[in-house]
């Protein structure tokens, strides 16, 4: 079983991956992928490996031109104790001096990978949900802020950033970001008092979008994905990105603009520019007007 709240005639596996720490599923009947947290017995922490997987399935999301939108979640419960999670951060057990061990041996490489995911999914030119079925903590508190929606199980969702009590801090999206989402006032609580919060709490601060009954969780995240993809996808991206712009600086206006070089180039306009190159003569611009 991959998860209780897993339609398994919703979904079906992603061919050609071999994971472990998350389980990786395509949509039967949409353009939608569910990638998921698979280490319920540890609220669903991440370890390396769980973030070098998590990168390859958003990565390969990223890249598969028929999907437009991706649930993120986690499975659950536990086996231990029943207890749901969406993501509880890093795996504390594994933590060195310099990062976070591989299972294997091989040394933490002292670089916080997790960070790159979160580039990934703020740039990916896809609509991410995080599906909340349980504890959001620490860097999973993270991974939701920087989603473009959450959606929350009203029973069993807690949000919690506990960075400050293991000594470590999301500088980036994690806080700043979620800042822009709740006010510097709750942000500011969320992490100096590190205190629980349940959806309700969540979604009237206004980091969750919808509080959800826990039955009707994925079957609501999968209606919100089916309502994405049934808009334009170069409008979707460009909303995306604009309302990433301004928050992001100039790699913001520099994913901003590879976005509106792409809409140029299918024009006759950039055709001509390129023809009248490559046919080594001067361009002729007449039939182009300067657009006021
Ligand atoms: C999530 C919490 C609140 C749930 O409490 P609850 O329901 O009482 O369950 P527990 O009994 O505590 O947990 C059940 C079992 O799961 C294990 N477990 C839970 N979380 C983790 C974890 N993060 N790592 C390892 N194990 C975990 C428990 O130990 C327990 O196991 P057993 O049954 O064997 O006893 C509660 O569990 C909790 O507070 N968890 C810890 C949350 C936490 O502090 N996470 C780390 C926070 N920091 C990060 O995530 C940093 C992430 C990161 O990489 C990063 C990102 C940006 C910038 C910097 C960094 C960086 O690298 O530091």
């Amino acid at each position: 079983m991959v998860s209780e709240l897993f339609d398994p005639k919703a979904w079906q596996p992603v061919e050609g991956f071999d994971f472990t720490d998350i389980t990786y599923h395509r949509a039967v009947d949409q353009g939608t992928v569910r990638v998921a947290f698979n280490r319920p017995e540890v609220r669903n922490a991440f370890r390396p490996q769980t973030v070098d997987e998590l990168y390859r399935a958003l990565d390969h999301a990223r890249q598969t031109t028929d999907v437009g939108c991706v649930l993120l979640t986690g499975n659950g419960p536990s086996p231990k104790d029943g207890g749901w999670a969406f993501c509880s951060g890093g795996d504390q057990r594994i933590r060195g001096k310099d990062g976070y061990q591989y299972a294997d041996g091989t040394p933490a490489t002292g670089r916080l990978h997790i960070l790159e995911v979160q580039r990934l999914i703020r740039f990916m030119p896809k609509v991410v949900i995080c599906v909340v079925p349980g504890w959001a903590a620490g860097g999973g508190h993270s991974l939701h802020v920087v989603a473009d929606l959450t959606i929350a199980s009203a029973e069993h969702a807690r949000f919690k950033q506990t960075d400050a009590d293991v000594a470590s801090f999301d500088g980036g999206f994690g806080s700043a970001y979620l800042a822009r989402q709740v006010g510097q006032k709750f942000a500011r609580e969320i992490f100096f008092l590190g205190d629980t919060y349940t959806a309700a709490d969540a979604h009237r601060m206004g980091m969750v979008n919808a509080v959800v009954p826990h039955e009707e969780l994925e079957s609501t995240a999968l209606e919100w994905a089916r309502k994405v993809n049934g808009k334009s996808p170069t409008a979707q991206r460009m909303l995306k990105f604009a309302f990433n712009a301004v928050d992001d600086g100039l790699v913001g206006q520099q994913v901003f603009a590879g976005e509106a070089t792409r809409l140029a180039y299918m024009t006759e306009e950039a055709a001509e520019g390129r023809d009248s190159f490559l046919e080594k003569r001067e361009p002729d611009w007449s039939p182009f007007p300067w657009h006021y």
